[in-house]
């Protein structure tokens, strides 16, 4: 196929059928809600609460079958034993402990997740028969779990990965879920190839190293040999790879799918889940110091948000293109390996997702959800794209093995919110009395029922009337409309700031370096270089490596808008952290940062004091505090011993106050530093009134607040990262 138009400019005309307002910045979610036994809280229509299990005052432990019994101390003979077999209340303890676990996701085992709701903000029914878009204001209960992929459960949540972003609309006609990544394309075009995509990323098979990550051979191997893996895998190696949290990544529904109205006219769609908290990432080293700072950061991240009211928003919306549409671009919209630039199609509003409830339980929760993208309901419908359809068989297959049984859909967290009605039956852990003693269809010992609900009757689900299949031969191969895999990585690469460019070469850098084999990272090579002659040749010079002759069939000068994780400001402080570095020896210093606590909290920011032990205004200690914890970094007045060698501690490991400083400016964040604090700049040789470093005197306390505001907003300074010429 020729080098694609896929990077082109052509701007189709706007199908949007409805102008959304712009949403609200969450104001209306403080509101109560009406539902009783629900939190109170928009979306919550309390379904869940009939299942909680509380063990409160006065109760006594019972077994599983409710006799009461002292489960502390095993049957012995004699007070040294030894233990009888006949003790139930011993066996039946063990063995429910035993059996605790189900198996881990094949992928995507790390994450964690959230309730809440999606809004929506106008009525598409002359696009889509879906119910939870049928009117302005209709709000869904939803639940969303964001993971990694490769790691395993208890891997840690800083690694650089595709975020998943799986999500579950609980509508009043059924359970919708899309299943969907933070990155909007993915690494191959047939579910065929995804148990070799894992095998290859997944750590070794005979020592199990390493644990999620792709910065080894095998998975090189596999991206060199598979060109389908450069658009992901440039993604990946950016910033959003490694996000600031899950509230500060977008979400994509990744496959272009159906919309179909009840008339049975139908439209091409891509999801889009725009952040309203502000696309934000991690760089690199701190990254990996966090790995081991806080292997929780981001699962902690999102459960303190919400639990201090601070519901992450994101902007819903969709990418509409005619049927027609389908080879239009010069690429093929049933090819996930393909974004639609926005200059091509614009993204039309449909609504707001807000998470406003932490889990209760996470293995009841988190862990029992059972996302499958076949979950449609009636005006959504599939594309032909291979990926999809493989995927449709994988997540029944899977859950089938994960619960041991078909009734994963009956616990509470997969049961839709509408009623059931069909005739399966029985099976390992059956939860329903089912009365209907004519389990069949047709049937007339039941009266009919329950009968087939169609487009006309019932509201039932209906496949789109304009999909059809030509006249084609069985093939085994892979469509010529799927080969330009170069295209739109460049693009993505293009569109990059500077910094971040310069981020996904050392990225590259770092996981190439990591590979032992030649062969390997050549292959490697040999793919970015079609996707930009310099960014090959960057790599190559820290693999020693010569640099290549351009290879310039897919070369292009585009751009397209919206993908960089860096250069964008953040629309608020809320939830930041505030590291603010104190000393216990001068009472002078802990009044100050008490000044700044509050000015902070006032901006819905999250400052902690830091000093040498825990005292009254004191959150946390020198010893077991990093840069990597806070967003920016405030030095108060009097601290400037702790900066120098005579005021070294054993409380602390040695220069550890400094080296917060020093990290948190490497990481690119704001730092502060008020009178004598500025010692702790002049350890570390960092000249203040540089972009994103602020010292005042201690008159200048006052103005500090909104000034350091704004670095935070800025949040990354990017003029501290060099750039490869
Ligand atoms: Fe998948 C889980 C996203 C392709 C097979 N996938 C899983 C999850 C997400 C995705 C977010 C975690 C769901 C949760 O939180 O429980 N997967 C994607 C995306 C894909 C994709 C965006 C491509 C566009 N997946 C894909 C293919 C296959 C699978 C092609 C198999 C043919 N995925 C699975 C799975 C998992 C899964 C093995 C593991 C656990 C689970 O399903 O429930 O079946």
């Amino acid at each position: 196929m020729k080098p694609s138009i896929s990077t082109g400019l052509l701007l189709l005309n706007a199908v949007a059928n409805a102008a959304c307002p712009y949403m609200d910045g969450g104001a209306s979610l403080r509101k109560r809600g009406e539902s009783s036994g629900s939190s109170g809280l928009p979306g919550d229509d309390g379904y869940l609460e009939k299942f909680y299990v509380e063990d409160g005052n006065g109760v006594f432990t019972t077994t599983d079958f409710g006799t009461p019994v002292d489960d502390t101390h095993s049957l012995k003979a004699g007070e040294r034993g030894p233990t009888l077999l006949e003790d139930f209340v011993l066996r039946t303890k063990i063995t429910r402990f035993d059996h605790e676990r189900v198996p881990e996701r094949a992928v995507h085992a790390r994450g964690a997740a959230a309730h809440g709701y999606f809004e929506s903000c106008a009525d598409f029914s002359n696009i889509t028969g879906a119910s939870f878009l049928g009117g302005a204001g209709k709000k869904t209960p939803v639940f969303l779990r964001f993971s990694t992929v490769a790691g395993s459960r208890g891997s840690s949540d800083t690694v650089r990965d595709v975020h998943g972003f799986a999500l579950r609309f609980y509508t009043d006609e059924g359970n919708y879920d899309i299943v969907g990544n933070n990155i909007p394309v993915f690494f191959i075009q047939d579910a065929i190839q995804f148990p070799d995509l894992i095998h290859s990323v997944k750590p070794r098979p005979d020592n199990e190293i390493p644990q999620a990550g792709t910065a080894h051979d095998s998975a090189w191997d596999f991206f060199g040999q598979n060109p389908s893996t450069m658009h992901t895998l440039l993604w990946a190696l950016s910033g959003h790879g490694i996000p600031r949290s899950f509230r500060h990544m977008d979400g994509f529904g990744v496959h272009t799918f159906r919309f179909v109205n009840d008339a049975g006219k139908s439209k091409l769609v891509k999801y889009h889940f725009k952040t309203k908290q502000g696309l934000a990432s991690l760089v690199w080293s701190e990254a990996l110091v966090l790995n081991g700072q806080n292997p929780d950061f981001h699962r902690q991240d999102l459960f303190d948000a919400i639990d201090s009211k601070n519901y992450p928003e994101w902007e819903v919306g969709v990418q509409i293109m005619d049927e027609s549409d389908v080879l239009r671009f010069g690429f093929d919209l049933n090819d996930p390996t393909k974004i639609v630039p926005v200059e091509l199609v614009p993204i039309t509003p449909i609504g707001k997702l807000v998470l406003n409830r932490n889990t209760k339980n996470y293995f009841a929760e988190t862990e029992q959800a059972m996302f499958n993208p076949g979950h449609v309901v009636r005006g959504i419908d599939f594309s032909d794209d291979p990926l999809l359809q493989g995927r449709l068989f994988s997540y029944v297959d899977t859950q089938l093995n994960r619960h041991g049984g078909p009734n994963f859909e009956q616990v509470p967290i997969n049961q839709p919110h509408s009623p059931v009605h069909n005739n399966n039956r029985d099976g390992a852990g059956q939860n329903m009395i089912h009365l209907n003693t004519a389990p069949y269809t047709p049937n007339t010992l039941n009266g009919g029922f329950p009968k087939p609900a169609t487009q006309n009757a019932g509201r039932g689900h209906f496949t789109a009337p304009a999909r059809k299949i030509v006249d084609a031969h069985y093939v085994r191969n892979i469509s010529p409309t799927f080969l330009d895999y170069w295209s739109q990585p460049r693009l993505f690469f293009q569109s990059l700031v500077p910094a971040e460019q310069q981020m996904v070469i050392n990225a590259a850098r770092f996981e190439l370096s990591k590979v032992s084999s030649d062969a390997v990272r050549k292959a490697a090579i040999a793919q970015f270089n079609k996707i930009s002659n310099e960014f090959a040749a960057h790599v190559c010079k820290a693999l020693g490596l010569a640099p290549p002759a351009p290879d310039s069939a897919y070369y292009h000068d585009n751009k397209t808008s919206g993908v960089s994780t860096f250069g964008n400001r953040l629309p608020s402080i809320k939830t930041l952290n505030i590291g603010i570095l104190v000393t216990t020896a001068s009472p002078a210093s802990l009044a100050q940062a008490e000044t700044l606590v509050k000015a902070f909290k006032g901006k819905g920011a999250v400052p902690k004091v830091v000093g040498e032990y825990i005292t009254s205004g004191v959150d946390m200690t020198y010893s077991a505090t990093n840069a990597v914890l806070f967003d920016g970094v405030i030095v108060v007045d009097e601290t400037n011993k702790l900066f120098t060698k005579a005021g070294a501690s054993t409380l602390f490991p040695p220069q550890r106050p400094t080296e917060i400083v020093r990290d948190a400016f490497l990481y690119g964040k704001p730092i502060a530093a008020i009178g004598t604090g500025k010692a702790a700049f002049e350890a570390s040789s960092i000249d203040c009134g540089q972009e994103g470093v602020y010292c005042v005197d201690n008159k200048g306390l006052s103005g500090l607040p909104d000034a350091f505001e704004d670095g935070l907003k800025t949040f990354k300074f990017l003029g501290r990262y060099p750039v490869d010429k």
